[in-house]
């Protein structure tokens, strides 16, 4: 079995309700299952900021899945909650970005994990570091809470010294 992270975003209609279809569509997903979520954030619009806040939150789920198995079911329920893509980092009823699949680094043209910018995006780190406090960066190895304690302190890793 494997663990997976995902990210689920929301700023059209009711965007609770597209949260909870969001969460109920994965569970009810052959393949996933146990899906723990955090708590519900509303965030400032990140990338084009002339537009609805957000809603947020991260689940973490068991599943047999392959990742790409997982990107397939996320964009399945994109669509079926109603998400037409037109302006690119603009609104929608509903984004499932798979963040972590266990410690895999996958990069594809399709698929990038861990998701490429999740640490320079605090609806992403807050509601994750909620649902995992001692979740590891598979890359760096630091604590993603760490990673938000910098983020928040204006202060950015710029150099390790490891080996020195
Ligand atoms: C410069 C250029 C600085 C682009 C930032 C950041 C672009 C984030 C896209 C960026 C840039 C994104 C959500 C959001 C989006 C969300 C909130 C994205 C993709 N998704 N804002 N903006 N929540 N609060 O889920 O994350 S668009
Ligand atoms: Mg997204
Ligand atoms: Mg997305």
């Amino acid at each position: 079995m494997n663990t997976a992270y995902l990210s689920i975003g929301t700023n059209m209609g009711d965007r609770e309700d597209y949260l909870t279809q969001a969460v109920h569509a994965l569970r009810t997903t052959a393949g996933i299952e146990s899906v723990e979520t955090s708590s519900i954030y509303e965030t400032a619009p990140v990338g084009v900021t002339d537009q609805a806040d957000f809603l947020n939150m991260v689940v973490r789920l068991s599943t047999t899945l392959t990742p790409f198995e997982l990107l397939a079911s996320c964009q399945w329920i994109e669509s079926e909650l109603g998400r037409v893509r037109t302006i690119r980092w603009g609104p929608r009823t509903a984004d499932l970005d798979i963040l972590l699949y266990n410690n895999d680094n996958i990069e594809s043209e399709t698929l990038s994990v861990p998701h490429p910018r999740m640490k320079e995006r605090a609806f992403v780190l807050i509601p994750l570091t909620e649902l995992a406090p001692t979740c590891v960066d598979p890359i760096t190895g630091r604590q993603f809470q760490e990673e938000l304690a910098m983020q928040e302190a204006g202060v950015v890793l710029w150099k390790t010294t490891e080996g020195n």
